[in-house]
């Protein structure tokens, strides 16, 4: 096999979570990147130096690889030498994968390929696509994969909030349809990335990255039905999760309100759904985390006072703090809940631009509210000053689903403060 020339170009499809910030690492690397995506509003912001998305140094980054002439967007692919792509690929209502963006991308970046091009996929996909899907697809342009075309799976791992510097520092695995492709990933890779580059099959490498998120979607199942069965003795399950934590092989995540995102309540289903019969641990996880909002509901319900048009302040709207996401929140399901029960429900959301639900500011959804329903863990709910929320609310009372408000200060502001 010849000496792999060097990778100057790269295209990305799909400037989402994950491609924006894999673009501009790529170059301010001094890769020549384009990045792509069919929807005009994220090329020109990103043309025009700016980051469509709240994540950490983000804007600061996009701005510095446009500016440097090594990134530009486009709503069509071009000619390069290598391509990631880091499309979505969402759940159907059935729970199987919809690849449908995985294949468009691969379609569209068929007339553009080259002799010894190299072709990434990073999008979370159900064991099998890369070497099946992605392959035959790739296929019509007429080069044969492993021969003169090169192809691998390399499954993105970062947690939002956190994009930029897990990108840079966290280990990656890369699965080749064959050595040689694993080998040529590998080696791009290698030049943005200070964590471990580990090659492997493509299998392996989908099957890793998938099974990364099932362990913890069971792990912070295990933390909700803790607290469920806390609070069925009246205990705090955060004193107990502490306690228990002080063991030396034991380590209990955080209980919350449920599972959201656009990653971990989705992928255990590509498991479940390659092998049913093998897989009733992860399903019942998912049981466990998809029912967890309305037993929050319930238990708001059932602590609020008998009073007339009751009103529950929801605060945070993205499925997790700090973050601006609202994908598979686990607040609608709460929100819905509630109001099934006909309470008002007054979302407040510092970050969240855009939601199912009208966004309140915070002091509407304050204002005569019956309880504070904190669902989100921001920072900006963990610093709030309790005196504030006492002087608009009708009943003072605070659900703190997430664990992280000063419970001394919400009491001494004259608040019975529940705890999950
Ligand atoms: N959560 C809890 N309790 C906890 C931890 C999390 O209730 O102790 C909730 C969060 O509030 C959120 C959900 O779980 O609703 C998921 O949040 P997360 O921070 O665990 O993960 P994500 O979805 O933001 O990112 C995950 C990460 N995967 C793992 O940690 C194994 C990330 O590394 C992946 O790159 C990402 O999925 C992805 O894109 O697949």
């Amino acid at each position: 096999m010849d000496r792999q020339p060097e990778v100057k170009t790269l295209c990305v499809l799909g400037l989402g979570y994950v491609g924006l910030p894999t673009a501009a690492v790529f170059a301010v690397n001094g890769f020549q990147v384009i990045g792509v995506d069919p929807r005009r509003a994220i090329v020109d912001s990103v043309n025009a130096g700016d980051a469509p998305i709240e994540e950490i140094g983000l804007r600061t980054l996009v701005h510095a690889a446009v500016n440097s002439g090594n990134l530009r967007a486009l709503q069509e692919p071009e000619s390069a030498d290598a391509f990631i792509i880091a499309v979505p690929t969402p759940l159907r209502k059935d729970r199987s994968a919809d690849l449908s963006y995985v294949e468009q991308a691969a379609a569209s970046i068929v007339p553009h390929l080259n002799p010894g091009n190299l072709v990434v996929l990073e999008s979370t996909s159900p064991p099998g696509t890369t070497e099946n899907l992605l392959s035959s697809v790739l296929s019509r342009s007429g080069l044969t994969p492993s021969v003169d075309l090169f192809i691998a799976y390399c499954p993105e791992r970062v947690l939002p909030g956190h994009i930029l510097s897990e990108l840079v520092e966290n280990d990656r695995v890369i699965g080749g349809i064959d050595p040689e492709s694993g080998h040529r990933a590998a080696l791009m890779y290698q030049r943005v990335v200070e964590g471990r580059v580990y090659v492997t099959s493509a299998i392996v490498a989908e099957l890793v990255k998938l099974f990364e998120n099932a362990y913890r979607d069971v792990n912070i199942a295990f933390a909700n039905e803790l607290a469920r069965v806390c609070s069925k003795w009246a205990a705090d399950p955060s004193e107990v999760v502490e306690l228990a934590n002080r063991h030396p092989r034991v380590n209990i995540l955080k209980p919350g309100p449920g599972v959201g995102g656009h990653c971990i309540p989705i992928d255990p289903w590509f498991l479940v759904s390659s092998a049913p019969a093998d897989s009733a641990l992860m399903r019942a996880a998912r049981g466990v985390n998809d029912s967890q909002p309305q037993w929050i509901a319930q238990r708001t319900i059932a602590a609020l006072p008998e009073l007339p048009d009751l009103k529950v302040a929801v605060w945070g709207a993205a499925y997790k703090g700090n973050v601006d996401d609202a994908r598979e929140t686990p607040a609608i399901a709460v929100i819905e809940a509630l109001t099934a029960a006909g309470i008002q429900a007054s979302v407040f959301d510092p970050h969240v631009k855009e939601f199912t639900y009208p966004l309140s500011d915070l002091g509407e959804s304050l204002e005569q509210a019956d309880c504070l329903l904190v669902l989100a863990d921001h920072k900006e709910f963990e610093l709030f000053e309790p005196g504030t929320a006492a002087k608009r609310m009708r009943t003072k009372l605070v659900f703190d689903a997430r664990g992280i408000l000063p419970r001394a200060s919400w009491k001494a502001a004259g608040f019975r403060v529940v705890t999950i």
